[in-house]
């Protein structure tokens, strides 16, 4: 039996310390990371990963919680992982949602984890794809990722996430006008939230408006735009049901497949050229190195051409 199957057995028997030391290393160590994913691949494709973005402040993680709830009370096993940009594990920020989740946490059946930055966006991303990855062998049914829409993360949700969940609130009618066909671009079901506020009504009227003029990001799929009072719990059950019908378009549609494939692609490149970067830096005798060369060749002492022909000559001798 392979260890992913040993490790699936532990963790749907509750082996709670288990599921956190691997998380933890998925987190800390890149090089468990990239060996992983080889052990992954073959369990990989059940869970429905639900990416969350939206403006800070939106209300993301009551509505988070509050699906999390509904999935966990229909039987689905349910993981949130929280990517959080800026807050380290301190943080007010994350301190204040992990009390507002404090509910989802009582009830014993939802996992949570906070995916502290370490290093870059681009490592978080990596980071956060290898958890979703390992959630879903070891036999999760949804992951709800929420990330904070600002910059490069806004992107990467896209890279972690069967559907893509935009969360915005009538205060972001604005923004919503100036990244109009951005937003269908990013988004497969849309979210007012603080519907009980003025100017939800409007925002949804524009917004489907605007769907109208971008690309959509599934195929055949119209992106629904919804109202929630998260809060209280309105309009949850019809964003559930919302979610829901995305997941099986995309299964049947054979999107899904399309893109589990170009996501292993992507890892694969992105392997692919981190092995040869670090076989480029060892042929010309590490990163301090290359930085005299580079400042050799930016003073006109040495050429750019010389310098790769040095790479080049190196991987010859050494193989
Ligand atoms: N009026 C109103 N307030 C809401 C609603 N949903 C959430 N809130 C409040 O909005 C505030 C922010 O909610 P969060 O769920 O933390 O929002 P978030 O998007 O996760 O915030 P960040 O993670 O910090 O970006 C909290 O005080 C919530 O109680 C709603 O439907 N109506
Ligand atoms: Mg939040």
């Amino acid at each position: 039996m392979d260890r992913i199957e040993t490790w699936k057995q532990a963790v749907q028997h509750g082996d709670q310390r288990l599921l956190a030391r691997l998380m933890t290393r998925v987190e800390n160590d890149a090089t468990f990371r990239e060996q992983l994913l080889a052990h992954l691949l073959p369990h990989l494709g059940g869970a429905h990963r639900v990416g969350i973005t939206g403006p800070p402040g939106a209300g993301k993680s009551t509505l988070v919680n509050a699906l999390a709830l509904r999935y966990a009370r229909r039987g689905l096993r349910t993981a949130i992982l929280a990517v959080d940009p800026s807050s380290p594990f301190t943080g007010g920020a994350l301190l204040g949602d992990r009390v507002r989740m404090a509910e989802v946490q009582d009830l014993g059946k939802v996992y949570i984890r906070s995916m502290a930055t370490r290093g870059s966006l681009g490592g978080l991303a990596r980071a956060t794809i290898r958890a979703a990855d390992l959630l879903d062998a070891l036999g999760f049914d949804v992951i709800l990722v929420e990330t904070v829409g600002v910059g490069q993360i806004e992107v990467d949700v896209l890279e972690v996430a069967d559907t893509v969940l935009v969360v915005l609130v009538p205060e972001s009618g604005d923004s919503v006008q100036a990244m109009k066909a951005g937003l269908m671009e990013i988004a497969d079901v849309i979210v007012v939230n603080k519907a009980d506020r003025e100017g939800a009504e409007r925002l949804v009227r524009d917004i489907q408006l605007a769907r109208d003029l971008g690309a959509e990001r599934t195929q055949g799929w119209q992106v629904p735009v919804l109202t929630t009072v998260a809060l209280r719990g309105e309009g949850v059950d019809p964003l559930m049901e919302a979610l829901n019908r995305h997941w099986s378009h995309l299964k049947e549609s054979g999107e899904l497949e399309k893109r589990r494939k170009e996501r292993l692609w992507q890892e694969l490149e992105d392997q692919v050229r981190e092995a040869l970067w670090q076989r480029f830096l060892a042929r010309v005798g590490g990163e301090d190195a290359l930085r005299r060369s580079f400042e050799a060749v930016l003073s006109g002492e040495t050429t750019l051409e010389a310098l790769l022909a040095v790479a080049q000559e190196g991987g010859k001798t050494h193989g």
